[in-house]
């Protein structure tokens, strides 16, 4: 009886079945580092971080847009000579300037947030006709940003957040929510009892928006989640996230929804990852009412 077969004797079907079976095998090989690929892009989701988004580099060819707002909303004008004029009292928001009936259009105004407080009156943009106007600009953020700068004027030229004071006495005076403005045009809306409620991040414990938020990576205004983990796939975020965030080519200027949590999303939840949709927004307008 013999075991081992003698090599010479080796007939053409038996290396045919051989060749067969290496090509299997290459097969299944290729199968399984194509599987863990697409594995890996889901598990760029799954392996989130406490800050919520994923935590992976393995993103490439994520192309950086140039700036692209102020060629779709064109030139700002100026109407801030009207306001603030001396002995003129300043007006408290752009949805203040708004219901004085004071509004010349959307453009650039000035405000003094908290009226005789020690916040010093400055220039904003307010949008005086998306979703009734009255929206008043706080930050304006891009992928492929390193620095989230604090600036005093946040405008549609240059990128940046208020400093603050400014913001702070902006978000104490909130009463209709978040607005957001793609390089689309896209309007994103989040209601003021969302940004007050959320129990993961909400609106009153974010003091500086050009710090990471405390437990977090990266910059995060609001963070709704059953869990406050960024395990699953449940949680919405707005972020303004810098280079210490990894993924910053895409979450730079964010706008996260798995589940259905803002109260108005023109987004299909059909991006690079079928459940969510996380990097439609290149730039964003972040303003508040
Ligand atoms: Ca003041
Ligand atoms: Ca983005």
């Amino acid at each position: 009886m013999k075991l081992i077969r003698p090599k010479q004797n080796t007939s053409f079907f038996e290396s045919f079945s051989d060749l067969i079976f290496a090509t299997m095998a290459i097969f299944v090989m290729l199968l399984i580092i194509f599987i863990s690929q697409v594995g890996e892009g889901v598990s760029q989701i799954a392996d989130s971080d406490s800050s919520g988004v994923s935590d992976s580099e393995s993103i490439g060819g994520q192309s950086c847009k140039v700036n692209t707002i102020k060629d779709v909303f064109g030139p700002a004008q100026s109407f801030d000579k009207n306001h603030c004029r001396r002995g003129k009292t300043c007006r408290s928001s752009c949805n203040d300037i708004l219901v004085h009936g004071e509004s010349k259009g959307t453009g650039i105004y000035t405000i003094d947030v908290d009226g005789r407080g020690k916040v010093t009156p400055f220039k904003a943009y307010c949008d005086m006709e998306t979703r009734g106007g009255g929206w008043t600009l706080f930050a304006h953020h891009q992928d492929c940003t390193a620095e989230v700068v604090e600036v005093d004027f946040v405008h549609l030229e240059n990128l940046g957040v208020l400093r603050s004071d400014k913001w702070k006495a902006l978000r104490d005076g909130v009463q209709e929510g978040m607005m957001f403005v793609d390089e689309k045009e896209k309007v994103t809306f989040l209601s003021v009892q969302k940004l007050k409620n959320a129990n993961c991040v909400n609106i009153d414990v974010v003091q500086n928006l050009s710090l990471a938020s405390p437990g977090y990576r990266s910059n995060v205004i609001w963070h709704a989640e059953n869990d406050c983990q960024g395990k699953g796939q449940d949680y919405s975020i707005v972020a303004i996230a810098g280079s210490s965030y990894k993924n910053y080519t895409f979450a730079g200027a964010g706008l996260w929804q798995f589940a259905e949590q803002f109260d108005e999303w023109p987004y299909p939840n059909t991006g690079r990852y079928p459940s969510a949709s996380i990097d439609h927004q290149n730039e964003l307008l972040y303003f508040i009412k």
